[in-house]
């Protein structure tokens, strides 16, 4: 596994090095490395494991909070809205009114925090997720994510847009509905990305994410690709299945997209989104989110991309942080390349039918370092 220029190595066959020695991945996007054990498993693959088949979830569920004439637990009533919903978040993490002002006392340090949070509902029907809906209905999602954001960036630095999908990932609800929350402050992961995009985009002129992409663009950890959007298991990932979905063209928001590229886009997220539903034959839990450049100043190093952090390795196998990771460093079993073709064999078309680890995490086998 040589970067050495006195002992170059294939492509190829640093691949096949890596496939089976234990090694480390730098992941240049937040500057951080992750250790790999390749072969330690060997792999046993036991297949599609089927789930023990669930009720099928109503199309309205009066009990639920965020159907449509509803009433929500602070007592509001919804609107009997008919596509999308957005509502401030009635338990908002971070408020608007907050005074931004710092407190320092020798090593001890804070900050107040100002800021807004807001629930998305994807669509008006309970029973629907991203991955089911039609290709007009998450497209709407794309334009309330871009309105959302060009609304927020106006106002705080950072915007986050993100979706916690099943109980296992914390979410409180099946009705599709993902957040966005607005903050003054660069969060931790936003401030990695912020210093390494713009590094590279110092030392080279070019965008980093941009530069992987091309790098990457029909190689073995491509998972979706369409001409304005590639979706892969990036080199680098920490979750077994995590995937990162990087604009093609030069784009720093969501706003920045044109109706060409907001189509493609909801096209592309409802294949991944089914591979991951139909690749252990369940609802897929995950956590996915928008990284966007900070608004409010030069943004042209920062290239558009989300992240989906999904936690199982296996149907009842669930990948715990816990540990090394989280004392040392991340650590994988499963090699990206591996997981990038468990992803690609998995159909495309179609969305699963049993319907999720939930109630059930904990019970299955346990992954962790
Ligand atoms: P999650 O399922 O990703 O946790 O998102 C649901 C959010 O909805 C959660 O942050 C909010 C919770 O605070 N919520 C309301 O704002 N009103 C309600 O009536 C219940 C839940
Ligand atoms: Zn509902």
């Amino acid at each position: 596994m040589s970067s050495d220029p006195d002992s170059p190595e294939s492509a190829d066959a640093l691949l096949e090095r890596l496939r089976t020695e234990p090694h480390r991945r730098h992941n240049p996007l937040i500057n951080e490395w992750i250790l790999v054990s390749a072969g330690r498993t060997h792999r046993p693959w036991q297949g599609r494991r089927e789930t023990a088949p669930t009720d099928p979830l109503p199309t309205f569920d009066p009990s639920c909070y965020l159907c449509p004439g509803n009433v929500r637990a602070n007592g509001e009533r919804n609107p009997d809205y008919a596509e999308t919903f957005v509502f401030t978040n009635d338990f908002s993490a971070l408020r608007p009114d907050t005074p931004t002002d710092r407190m320092v006392d020798g090593l001890l340090r804070a900050e107040g925090e100002a800021g807004a949070c807001r629930v998305l509902c994807f669509d008006r029907r309970h029973d629907l997720t991203l991955a089911g809906m039609p290709v007009t209905a998450v497209r709407r999602v794309v334009d309330v994510w871009a309105d959302q954001t060009s609304e927020l960036a106006a106002m705080y630095p950072w915007v986050q847009v993100f979706e916690n999908r099943g109980q296992i990932m914390g979410a409180s609800n099946p009705h599709p509905h993902g957040q966005i929350w607005a903050g003054t402050a660069l969060p931790r992961e936003a401030a990695k990305e912020d210093e390494t995009q713009r590094r590279h985009h110092e030392a080279t002129g070019r965008r980093l994410l941009l530069d992987y992409a091309d790098q990457e663009a029909d190689g073995p950890r491509v998972v979706e690709a369409n001409h304005d959007w590639l979706v892969l298991v990036p080199f680098w990932a920490a979750w077994p299945y995590e995937t990162l979905l990087v604009a093609r063209h030069p784009a720093s928001r969501l706003p920045d997209l044109n109706d060409g590229r907001r189509d493609s886009l909801a096209a592309i997220l409802i294949r991944l989104l089914a591979r991951y539903d139909n690749l252990f034959g369940l609802s897929f839990p995950y956590s996915m989110g928008w990284h966007q450049a900070p608004s409010g100043g030069a943004d042209d190093y920062w290239q558009l991309h989300a992240h989906f952090l999904p936690p199982l390795l296996r149907a009842s196998v669930r990948k715990f942080m816990v540990g090394y990771e989280l004392l040392a460093e991340t650590q994988r079993d499963l090699t990206a390349e591996q997981a990038a073709e468990d992803l690609r064999a998995a159909s495309a078309v179609g969305v699963a039918v049993g319907r999720s680890l939930d109630g059930r995490a904990g019970a299955g086998e346990v992954a962790a370092s």
